[in-house]
């Protein structure tokens, strides 16, 4: 495994590289160009500036999260092959700089999503929260200013503004496309950017629905075990694989996620370590990453990831807001670092069983 840490790119994010480079075991970062819109084209220049910020750091780029899929992808209206060319020519280019895993969802209009970014513990640390029922309150409309007005004014990955500012016609397109068409817009995307997949040994790691239900009314086509093997299935290229990300498998207790681990078995390109606390069906809240502090087995977990011989980055994934740390929600420093010295030293533990 690769101990890896998210970084939104200098000028986006409150941690620096040098912060990121302190943390014992830490091999390099999860990153993107935080400025491009989904469907735009990357262009190189930015790129190697990009890498080579992070190399200068003693740092490696371990894979992109994310290069996000333009709309007309994924309700598949006539223009998408325009959108899926400019996909391909920033997987080209990313192939060319050297970079071999790329973080993506297929989540309509929203990314994740969560009621409260700010829920206070008992021990005064804060959290990202999920509720059914204030969710139900919510007019899809206003999800956008109810994230936005939360996040510590940082742009929270997958709220772009530019976006959602136009919420509405957005859930217009979709208003024709169930979870099969969906699921078939994926399957055209990915037979398409197979080639340069296979050119450039890029390994495609798709997002786990985050909560791992419908919201809103839209289709949601990646949370479960059966979800994930028929796609898998559905493009039998090792190219097309996922990005197994434990705290949004956890929204649905009935995923076993340490099944979950086996049944992917050389598909699992790139992994989120989290823990979740369960209040009821559809509530949850994030938890420390550690097992006691949630719901998960982050134990069984690691083994699992040991078990099945994965070797791809993982990274520590939405830490707790503690030590009066002003971060974007999810994203600090601190219990992000302690969450990855947490997986480290299990990891260690069980590979020293072992020997
Ligand atoms: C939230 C993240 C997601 C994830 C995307 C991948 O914190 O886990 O935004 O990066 O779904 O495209």
């Amino acid at each position: 495994m690769q101990m890896s840490f998210r970084w939104y790119g200098e000028g986006h994010d409150s941690v620096t590289l040098q912060q990121i480079r302190q943390i014992p075991g830490m091999e390099g970062v999860i990153t993107t160009l935080y400025d491009t819109k989904p469907g735009e084209e990357w262009s190189l220049e930015a790129i190697r500036k990009m890498k080579t910020t992070v190399e200068a750091a003693g740092l490696k780029v371990l894979g992109i999260e994310s290069v996000n899929i333009h709309d007309a992808i994924k309700v598949g209206t006539p223009d998408r092959d325009k959108y899926i060319q400019n996909y391909i020519n920033t997987l080209e280019k990313l192939g060319q700089e050297d970079i071999h895993m790329v973080c993506y969802n297929f989540m309509p209009v929203f990314d994740w999503t969560r009621s409260d970014l700010a829920k206070v513990r008992p021990d005064g640390s804060t959290v990202l929260a999920y509720n059914q029922a204030e969710i139900d309150k919510i007019d899809p409309e206003k999800m956008f200013e109810a994230i936005d007005s939360n996040s510590n004014g940082f742009v929270m990955p997958g709220w772009e503004p530019e976006r959602l500012a136009h919420v509405k016609e957005l859930f217009e397109m979709y208003k024709d496309v169930d979870e099969e068409k969906l699921f078939q817009n994926l399957v055209y995307f990915l037979n398409a950017i197979m080639p340069v997949c296979d050119k450039y040994d890029i390994n495609m790691a798709i997002h786990i629905d985050d909560p791992c239900w419908s919201v809103f009314g839209l289709p949601r086509i990646i949370r479960s075990k059966e979800h994930l093997l028929r796609l898998i299935n559905a493009v039998p290229n090792k190219h097309n694989g996922i990005t197994l990300c434990t705290g949004s498998l956890s929204s649905d207790p009935n995923n076993d996620i340490i099944d979950i681990i086996h049944s992917l078995k050389g598909r699992i390109h790139f992994a989120h370590i989290r823990n979740t606390k369960h209040e009821a069906p559809g509530v949850f809240e994030e938890a420390a990453h550690l097992s006691c502090d949630g719901t998960l087995d982050m134990v069984g977990i690691v083994q699992a990831f040991i078990d099945i011989g994965f070797d791809g980055p993982w990274r520590p994934d939405h830490g707790r807001m503690i030590w009066g740390e002003k971060a974007m929600p999810g994203y600090g420093l601190y219990d992000r670092a302690l969450g990855c010295q947490y997986i480290q030293g299990v990891y260690d533990g069980l590979m020293y069983n072992r020997k």
